[in-house]
């Protein structure tokens, strides 16, 4: 078969795609984005065979302010990277572990129909490779998380994040989308790089709640934008690793919530808040009319004192007729 190759480029990272003489996509590496940047939307009408490249990165990084903490994660962010994949394709994933890992890892992807997600035949020791092969089968937004050893501090240090199974024919076309997800850290917090503490994860005691891997991810210099008449789509995820989240924006109503991430055609519309459990995911979709702050909260109200706050700065003429001060 005669093969055309092209390269793309989104967010400083690049899509390689085979591209045959029919303009047919027979095969592509999936682009790999971090929170809050969201991978482009799929364009190609038919399956493909879609390869993902994941390592996974042990590290130490920040997780509040002069506040060091011990991350194991996949690509060295929390959350990991978000892929997008479309149903019908076959996503041939390959996992690696560096040799300077202290760990074994692996991956399972809820997305995923076959023992473990994957972690049945993917745990990879340090300096391993492996491959292996699924089909997209159902429409969603899924999490995957890593389940090696004993599961509870690899999902408490940071492996985990959002894959997107688009429905044939995508979703509708938005201005503006991100990738925001929500996870607890339990800490032995006296120490000067903070490290897991089984005993607050068994009692369900986090010391942090928080979007995006760290207290302030989305504030300050880090806040979402858009512009006044945007529709702005989240793509929104919790492991928990116990805690069930209430996610809700200050000052704005869901138009659309795709419940519990599923793709299946069920839409809530006008929801305040909705529930997010552990290990699970929502869309959420809404138009922004109004200029100013509005606030991203797990509505489980103390959570924000421990982090699980954001912000979407929204830019453009005021709009009294929908809001405004005085008579
Ligand atoms: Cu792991």
């Amino acid at each position: 078969m005669f093969l055309k190759k092209t390269n793309l480029f989104c967010g400083g990272l690049s899509l390689l795609m085979m591209v045959t003489m029919a303009g047919q996509a027979a095969a592509e590496t999936a682009t790999l984005t971090t929170a809050p940047n969201v991978p482009p939307p799929i364009t190609r009408k038919g399956p493909a065979t879609v390869k993902v490249n994941f390592e996974a990165k042990e590290y130490v990084g920040e997780l509040d302010e002069g506040k060091k903490y011990h991350f194991w994660s996949f690509g060295g962010t929390v959350p990991g990277p978000m892929f997008r994949v479309r149903v019908g394709d076959t996503v041939e994933f390959h996992l690696k572990n560096p040799k300077s890992s202290s760990q074994p890892h692996n991956i399972d992807i809820h997305a995923v129909n076959g023992p473990g997600g994957g972690a049945a035949v993917n745990t990879v020791a340090p300096g391993e490779t492996k491959i292996f092969k699924w089909k997209a089968q159902a429409a969603g937004l899924f999490i995957y998380h890593c389940a090696a050893g004993s599961i509870v501090d690899h999902i408490s240090n940071g492996m985990y994040g959002l894959v997107l199974v688009e429905p044939e024919g995508g979703l509708a076309k938005v201005d503006k989308e991100y990738y925001v997800f929500e996870s607890e850290f339990f800490t032995d917090e006296d120490e000067k790089v903070m490290s897991f503490d089984i005993q607050k994860g068994l009692a369900e005691h986090p010391d942090y709640v928080v979007f995006n891997g760290r207290s302030g991810a989305l504030m300050g210099d880090n806040v979402l934008k858009a512009k006044v008449g945007d529709t702005v789509r989240i793509y929104f995820g919790n492991i928990g690793p116990n805690g069930i989240s209430s996610f809700h924006i200050i000052g704005e109503i869901f138009d659309k919530v795709y419940t519990e991430g599923a793709l299946n055609g069920t839409v809530n519309r006008g929801v305040q808040t909705t529930l997010v459990p552990s290990a699970g995911a929502t869309i959420v979709e809404f138009k922004v009319e109004v200029p100013g702050a509005y606030t991203l909260v797990d509505h489980s109200i103390f959570r924000v004192a421990k982090g699980a706050i954001g912000q979407l700065v929204v830019e453009g003429k005021e709009n009294p007729k929908i809001f405004k001060a005085g008579k």
